[in-house]
């Protein structure tokens, strides 16, 4: 799966006539059947344990023939048990009973396309923009902020797109503002060396602001494609932790006033509920443009991506699907629910 391409704006003349004669590269993000397949591929290896837990139990509410009436508790149960939340639960258990009410259906088939369809219309809630180096206007070095509580993933996740965007020809610089613990700085100049990307950090206890100021130094002198700022995560109730990252995004906004581009919240996607609370304090101080689900390969539940993208209005962009620097895939709304859906071999 690519992640980036190159606008032909960025190449030389002859190269974009090349361009134009060329067939073999598609210009536009649209995934290929390809990698369509290839993120399906992954998602359904994620959520393999997602669906031998709560979700693992859908599958049996369609066994028969017909859907009896008492199963319609047993559904909301088993959204709440893998973490969707009683709001958004409501919501889409209501929706499937009305069509369900409205159409006289009664096959179970029939029912399970319509809660596919409820599900995937709660996925698309959110705007639908395309992630800012993807659009048509995408700025020549995008600004990637990454905010989320300790231990969620950020170091990880930002591992792993600067893995993907180095690896389709980008030039990436990191700024190590979690200067917090200095084990944080470390792991992140590891994944650097092991990627190939420059790290930029200073000592532990350092101001972060000045770590984002050089970063974005470096990163001009470079002429970099992508700038990613990992950050630090004490408790998401500490007041001075927001105020730290409200000051990084002023920085940002000093020498590029549309900047941050993206700002991704990593979620460990194992945490429930609980997430959904970090979230909304997240998207409150720094306005949170995308979520990056992580650790979706080690939780039973998984609903909680229906609850983000229904009661904060927030896309998930990407999900993490291991440790390693492969481990992260496009989120794929479609890719999710059919992987939920599935029934176990
Ligand atoms: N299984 C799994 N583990 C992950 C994933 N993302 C991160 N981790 C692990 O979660 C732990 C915390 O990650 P880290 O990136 O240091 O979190 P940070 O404190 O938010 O920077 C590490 O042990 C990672 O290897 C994922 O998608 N799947
Ligand atoms: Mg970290």
């Amino acid at each position: 799966m690519r992640f980036w391409r190159k606008k032909p704006a960025d190449q030389p003349i002859e190269a974009q006539a090349e361009e134009a004669v060329s067939e073999e590269e598609p210009a536009s993000f649209e995934p290929t059947e390809e990698e369509r397949a290839e993120v399906q591929e992954q998602t359904e290896r994620a959520v393999q344990r997602t669906r031998r837990g709560f979700f693992g139990r859908l599958g049996g509410l369609f066994e028969r023939a017909d859907f009896a009436d008492d199963l319609w508790d047993e559904l909301e149960e088993i959204l709440i048990g893998a973490d969707a939340g009683l709001e958004t639960t409501t919501v889409i258990v209501d929706a499937v009973r009305k069509r369900v009410k409205d159409e006289g259906v009664k096959q179970s088939a029939r029912v399970r396309e319509l809660l596919r369809e409820e599900l995937l219309d709660v996925l698309y809630e959110p705007a639908d923009e395309p992630l800012a180096w993807e659009g048509e206007d995408a700025p020549a070095m995008t600004i990637i902020l990454v905010v989320g509580v300790n231990g969620a993933g950020k170091t990880t996740s930002i591992a792993k797109l600067s893995h993907a965007f180095k690896r389709d020809g980008a030039t990436v610089i990191l700024g190590a503002a979690d200067t917090f613990r200095a084990a944080a700085t470390d792991q992140l100049k590891v994944w650097g060396e092991r990627i190939g990307v420059r790290v930029i950090a200073h000592q532990p206890g350092a101001d972060p602001g000045a770590v984002v100021f050089d970063t974005l130094s470096a990163a001009e002198n470079a002429k970099a494609d992508f700038v990613i700022v990992d950050t630090a995560g004490r408790l998401h109730t500490k007041l001075n932790l927001m105020e730290e990252l409200k000051k990084m995004h002023r920085i940002i906004q000093r020498n590029h006033p549309d900047g941050p581009h993206e700002t991704f919240l990593v979620l460990d996607a194992t945490t429930g509920q609980n997430g959904l609370m970090q979230a909304k304090t997240f998207a409150e101080a720094v306005g949170v443009t995308g979520i990056i689900l992580a650790k979706l390969d080690g939780t039973a539940k998984g609903g909680i991506a229906f609850a983000i993208a229904h009661e904060l209005g927030i896309p998930v962009r990407f999900i993490g699907t291991g440790e390693k620097m492969g481990d992260l895939a496009p989120f794929d709304a479609e890719a999710f629910v059919d992987s939920l859906l599935a029934q176990e071999a």
